[in-house]
Parts: C-alpha cells; sequence; structure tokens
C-alpha cells in the first residue's frame, strides 16, 4: 500500500508499504546502513542489517547517492531509537532517478546558505521541509481568503493582465510590445473590479499577479507581486476594512487549524489577531513621527523611517486611514466636508502596509477633475470613464499584497522567501 511518511502509525507495525521519495541521507556503519527517506510529508528511516536484507539489495543501497529518487517496499517494523518510533526493513528498492554529485546545494540543512544562492537553485532549496512548510501554508491562505469571500457571497474573477493604461501612477510600468502597438503588464485589476462595480457583478474577489516596475530593490518590493482584490457595492471605506480584518483574523484561525505541523517546520507561534484593528489617523500617524524627530511633509506618503517609528507604538495589524487626498490615486474618494482628505487606509502589520484600499469616486465629473488634478488625461480612460456615466453605483475596495501577508504571518525578514520564483530588478531567473 502507497503511503506518506507522515501517515505510517502503530496499524502498520508488521505491514508491508510502499514510499516514494528523496535519498535525504545515508548513513554505512559496514554491517548496517541506514538511509533516510524524504517525501513531501516527512521523513522515514529505511534499516538495512546486513544479516536480514538481500545482500544485492544491501550492496545497491550503499552506493545509493543522496538526493536520488527511489521508491521502496518494505516492512514497517516498531522502533523506539528510530525517529519517528519505527523504521522500514526493505524488501525491494527501485531507483526511479539517480542523482548527480556533488549537489548544487545541501537539503539537509546542516550546511547554511546565501538567499542568492538559495534562490539560484530554488527546485533544490524547496526539498528542504522547513522551506516547502511555507508554501503549505501558502496554499492554506488562499484557500481561507477563497472561502471566506465565498461565504460572503464574493464572486471570483479574472481580469487582463495585459492592459493599455496605469492604474497606480505612470513610471512603475512594465510596457510590452503588442503587436503594432505599445501595452503594458497590468499594475492592479484596480479599473476592471470597478467596471465590474458597473456591470452589476456587486461583490468580486480576484487573487491574480499584478506588476510593477519598481527600481528599488528592497525587502518588500517584487516586479511580479501576487494581489488579492476586493471591489463591493453599496458600502463605504469602513464596510470594506471590515471585511478585510475579518478575513485576515479568519486566515489565522484556519491556517492554525489546518497547518499545525507545517508550522511546526517552520517553528511559528501563531496568534490569532484581535478584531476590530486599530484605526490610526494619517494625522496622529505623522505627529507620532514629528514627536520622534522624524521630518514629515503633511500631504506625502509616509517614509519608511516614519514608519519604523510608528511601528514602535504599533506592532501588530492597524489601520492608517483617513490620508491626504493627494497622496493616493485620483480614483479615491474625498470627504465632502473635508475634500483634501480622503476616505481611504492601509493595513499595515508593524511598519510593513500589507493592503490599501478606498472608497471609490462613483460621480464622473469629481473623477474627471481628480485625474486632470493629478496630471492624468481621461482620454486614456476611455472604457473605465464611459462606465461611470451609465449608472455606477457607489462602491469601495481594496487591494492586499500576498506576499506580504505570508511575511507577517509566517514572520519572515524578505519577501522573496514568500514566494516560489521571485521576480526583482535583478531576478529573471529562474
Ligand atoms: P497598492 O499599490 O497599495 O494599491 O497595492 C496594494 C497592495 O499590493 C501589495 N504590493 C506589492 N507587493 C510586493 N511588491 C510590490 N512591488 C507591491 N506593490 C504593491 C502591497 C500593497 O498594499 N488599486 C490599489 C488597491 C485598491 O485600492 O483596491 C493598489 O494597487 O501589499
Amino acid at each position: 500500500m502507497r503511503k506518506y511518511t507522515a501517515e505510517i502509525c502503530e496499524e502498520d507495525f508488521g505491514k508491508e508499504i510502499e514510499l516514494y521519495g528523496w535519498v535525504h541521507e545515508i548513513r554505512d556503519l559496514g554491517g548496517l546502513v541506514f538511509l533516510v527517506l524524504r517525501d513531501r510529508e516527512g521523513f522515514a528511516q529505511i534499516t538495512l542489517p546486513k544479516k536480514v536484507v538481500d545482500r544485492e539489495l544491501f550492496k545497491k543501497a550503499r552506493k545509493l547517492r543522496r538526493e536520488s529518487v527511489i521508491k521502496v517496499f518494505g516492512q514497517v517494523k516498531e522502533e523506539k531509537k528510530a525517529p519517528n518510533g519505527f523504521e522500514i526493513i526493505p524488501r525491494e528498492i527501485e531507483i526511479l532517478n539517480v542523482s548527480d554529485a556533488p549537489l548544487p546545494l545541501e537539503v539537509t540543512e546542516k550546511v547554511p546558505a546565501e538567499l542568492d544562492t538559495r534562490l539560484d537553485n530554488r527546485f533544490m532549496d524547496l526539498r528542504k521541509p522547513k522551506i516547502q512548510a511555507i508554501f503549505r501554508v501558502r496554499h492554506a491562505v488562499v484557500q481561507a481568503l477563497r472561502e471566506f469571500f465565498d461565504r460572503h457571497g464574493f464572486i471570483e474573477v479574472q481580469t487582463p493582465k495585459i492592459v493599455s493604461t496605469a492604474t497606480e501612477g505612470g513610471t512603475e510600468l512594465f510596457p510590452i510590445s503588442y503587436f503594432e502597438r505599445e501595452a503594458f503588464l497590468n499594475q492592479s485589476p484596480q479599473l476592471y473590479k470597478q467596471t465590474l462595480m458597473a456591470a452589476g457583478f456587486e461583490k468580486v474577489l480576484e487573487i491574480g499577479p499584478i506588476f510593477r516596475a519598481e527600481e528599488h530593490n528592497t525587502v518588500r518590493h517584487l516586479n511580479e507581486a501576487i494581489s488579492v482584490d476586493i471591489e463591493v457595492s453599496f458600502v463605504d471605506h469602513e464596510g470594506v476594512m471590515r471585511y478585510l480584518e475579518e478575513a485576515v483574523r479568519e486566515v489565522y484561525e484556519k491556517v492554525n487549524e489546518r497547518c499545525e505541523r507545517y508550522l511546526g517546520w517552520i517553528g511559528v507561534d501563531l496568534e490569532v489577531p484581535d478584531t476590530p484593528f486599530e484605526r490610526l489617523s494619517y494625522d496622529d500617524a505623522v505627529e507620532i513621527a514629528r514627536k520622534k524627530g522624524e521630518d514629515v511633509n503633511w500631504g506625502e506618503d509616509l517614509s519608511t523611517s516614519a514608519l519604523k517609528l510608528i511601528a514602535e507604538d504599533y506592532g501588530g495589524y492597524y489601520f492608517i486611514v483617513d490620508w491626504p487626498t493627494e497622496s493616493k490615486p485620483f480614483y479615491a474618494m474625498p470627504y465632502e466636508s473635508d475634500p483634501e482628505i480622503s476616505k481611504t487606509f492601509d493595513l499595515m502589520k508593524g511598519w510593513i502596509e500589507i493592503a490599501s484600499g478606498a472608497q471609490r469616486i462613483h460621480k464622473y465629473d469629481l473623477l474627471v477633475k481628480r485625474m486632470r488634478d493629478q496630471g492624468l488625461s481621461p482620454e486614456n480612460f476611455g472604457f473605465y470613464l464611459e462606465t461611470f456615466r451609465y449608472g455606477m453605483p457607489p462602491h469601495a475596495g481594496w487591494g492586499m499584497g500576498l506576499d506580504r501577508l505570508m511575511m507577517a504571518i509566517l514572520g519572515l525578514q524578505n519577501i522573496r522567501e514568500a514566494v516560489l520564483f521571485p521576480r526583482d530588478r535583478h531576478r529573471l531567473v529562474p
């Protein structure tokens, strides 16, 4: 019977099973050979006492190279001294593929490697249980988000990634050639998710790639990231902030329920954050940074150094709300009572921005005015602007960086750790 190493239990003692995996380690003690087989769920000790197993099999096992792919057929035996309390006495070992030597990267974590070397040899790096566990948790995070939004009546959509305009500012665009025209990789599904509000979907979710030609190489920026986007009609910014905080809390709960083993491999103890998250106004955030000696110009985005000072007082999840209208994109709704300030928010974890969102402008004239204020040409937004002329409902939404959320959940120091094959200023391969 085919089993994963982690499935083997007392009931299997005395029975014959089949395992598939990689040769993690070999210890040759002369009259006794120990193999450690690694599969995606863990490890199993394969024990070959010279006097017990077939002679040819014993010779074959001795010559195995680490990281070769094998199939083992053998009997499970209780063995208190083995790491999991059992060992396998093999009847047959089939070599499915031999690994070359030396290895480009160590899979046993005995020799630490630089992140760059690890990413260059990512397929080997991902064989490490501790690294693979990050992606098992990531799977659970995405699943939890989908479940949450499905339960709340959201429709999951996929919008184009090859587009004709910028949404989040023109400087971070990746141009591509699209037959005889220039096109761009989409920075955000922003214009499309708003268009779907005009189309009457009312609540949409999209989980997809966003592309930003960020020049800076930081621990929290990628050139291709995955964004979780929602858009909701007939609610204001507070309405979508509630979805955001409840979704994040539920992600923590589900990861705790479903990923205990993987969290253990990574060495993380997850504490479910309490909701509602604290709301800190932009003005108060500026005040905190200024009191600590930071020079902040009202109206500008908050610098990393300012955010680090604020995070000394706010370590967990919190919102920074009511940003200056000029610091946010053209589609953010200004307060009627004070148009200098907008119905906008960023979700923060410590000093890192995890998500940002807003109530949107749904009135055509105001939207055109805001585009002009920001130096944009309304003519470039034809298809989008049209939707505001024929019954656009009031709406709000946000975009959350999935890779940043993973950093926050697992306490990863570099966003690249959360991504299988990261794209940054210098990395296009693998
Ligand atoms: P914003 O530009 O703030 O907003 O992006 C939303 C979230 O996406 C993540 N993110 C990134 N992650 C990694 N590398 C990057 N280069 C990168 N850029 C962005 C961040 C960020 O908070 N349209 C709006 C959202 C909305 O209002 O609905 C938008 O794109 O976690």
